[in-house]
């Protein structure tokens, strides 16, 4: 897959970036449909000769983490899984974008990226797109009303992955069926 857009002549900065982010948008949405059909997605994400980080995280309900409570059994769904992609864009430090499919659970009714190592719950500090027919994906920017509640800095999040965990929630596990620490892709 290509990931990059070809500038147009006449096209101002503005509308090439807007037209870029489009594009990526495209792709990540069709890449979650892929993924939704069982198929890797790994390809296309990380392109030679572009510099975005890409992380991921396999979520399933063994990693979620109880308040209090020193017995984790039965806390996440014990058979939902999924997986997510989170990921920077060349030359925009602010923004986050992400694909997330998820399985075997009841609908999610919504999903973030939290702060919190493994094992450990924490804030959320990124709202994402609660996947409720078992695929979401977006882009976020720093700035964009509710999306960064804690106002975390995107490059955080890039930099230090193993302190961040996609959590998606719904009515049976409200407060997470399942949960996945971010990683670097690889
Ligand atoms: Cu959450």
């Amino acid at each position: 897959m290509q990931w990059e857009v070809t500038a147009e002549g006449g096209r101002s900065a503005f509308d090439e970036g807007h037209t870029h982010m489009r594009k990526k948008m495209l792709l990540a949405v069709t890449t979650a449909t892929f993924a939704a059909a069982g198929l890797a997605v790994t390809a296309g994400v990380a392109t030679a000769g572009h510099s975005n980080i890409v992380l991921e995280a396999d979520l399933n309900g063994r990693s979620e983490v109880a308040n209090g409570v020193t017995n984790n059994r039965n806390v996440g769904d014990p058979n939902g899984r999924g997986e997510a992609y989170v990921f920077g864009i060349d030359g925009d430090a602010t923004t986050l974008c992400y694909v997330l499919t998820v399985d075997k659970i009841e609908p999610a009714t919504a999903a973030h990226i939290h702060e919190g190592a493994r094992g450990e719950n924490g804030p959320v500090v990124a709202s994402l797109a609660a996947p409720a027919d078992g695929n979401a994906a977006d882009c976020l920017t720093e700035g964009e009303a509710g999306k960064f509640p804690t106002n975390e800095k995107v490059a955080d999040i890039l930099a230090d992955p193993s302190n961040y965990y996609v959590n998606v929630h719904n009515a049976e596990y409200p407060g997470g069926a399942i949960r996945g620490q971010l990683s670097p892709q690889g």
